[in-house]
């Protein structure tokens, strides 16, 4: 059973743990096309009118099935062979242009080691959308998303758009995953469902795209975002408040 307590400072103090606070302590190691995002919820960007929406996004699963190629692939066009596991999160920033509509997905790729899985509550909580990656090849990495997808249940918003991943479909010699049971169980719980390789760019675009597509289709999603052009005037109009000091000293 996962406990709310996991995203309180494990020094006792009574300051609940902000990603603020674990930019603080992790750092966030960004890509050269990255920016860091300006509030907690995953950054607007206020900078550029063109942008209709800021879609926060984060990708969960094992670790080494391949969440940061896959977005890598996404953002960058790059891939890389070396596995280097992500430290806590690191952020990335695509725009993406679908119908009438420009949105800033900024997507939150989150290390999955163990170690790290107390600090994501605090993560997922204001998410638009959560993607969920396995590894073909690793039939463990898939009963993995079980823990996944009812961590998201617990700490993720209602409304927030859900897609799985079963990555590396490159190496269909070493499959240990079934396509069609992997999109049954996707299925089940009215997730879109992809293979993808990181490898050979199969997929990653549309994966993404789907996201960004079912969140600008979803009324209610959208009701809870504020566009980001009308926000620019809101903020441009907002008087400055000074930040409050954080009682917590590790932190
Ligand atoms: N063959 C193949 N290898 C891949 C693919 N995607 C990632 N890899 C490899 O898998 C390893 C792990 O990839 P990462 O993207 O670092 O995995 P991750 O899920 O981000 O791992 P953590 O940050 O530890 O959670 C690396 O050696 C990658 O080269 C793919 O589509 N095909
Ligand atoms: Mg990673």
């Amino acid at each position: 059973m996962l406990q709310r307590e996991m995203t309180r400072c494990p020094m006792n103090c009574s300051e609940e743990i902000t990603e603020d606070s674990l930019r603080r302590i992790f750092g966030v190691p960004m890509s050269s096309t990255s920016t860091i995002p300006n509030n907690a919820t995953g950054g607007q960007n206020q900078s550029d009118p063109s942008i209709d929406y800021t879609f926060k996004v984060i990708s969960l699963g094992q670790g080494g099935v391949g969440k940061t190629c896959v977005l890598c692939r996404y953002s960058d066009n790059s891939f890389f062979e070396w596995r280097i596991s992500t430290i806590g999160v690191d952020i990335r920033f695509k725009s993406v242009t679908i119908g009438n509509s420009t949105v800033q997905l900024s997507i939150w790729d989150t290390g999955g080691q163990e170690t790290f899985r107390s600090i994501y509550p605090a993560f997922v909580r204001d998410v638009q959308g959560i993607i969920f990656v396995y590894d073909i090849t690793c039939k463990e990495s898939f009963d993995d998303i079980k823990f996944w997808t009812e961590f998201a249940s617990q700490y993720g918003p209602e409304d927030c758009v859900k897609i799985m991943i079963g990555n590396k479909c490159d190496q269909a010699a070493n499959r240990e995953v079934d396509t069609a049971l992997a999109r049954r169980v996707a299925e089940s719980q009215n997730m879109p469902f992809f293979e993808t390789s990181a490898k050979e760019d199969i997929n990653c675009e549309a994966a993404f795209r789907s996201v960004a597509a079912a969140i600008l289709q979803n009324a209610r999603i959208l009701a809870t975002l504020p566009r980001s052009r009308d926000d620019l005037i809101r903020i441009n109009k907002a008087p400055t408040t000074k930040s409050k000091k954080k009682c917590c000293g590790i932190l």
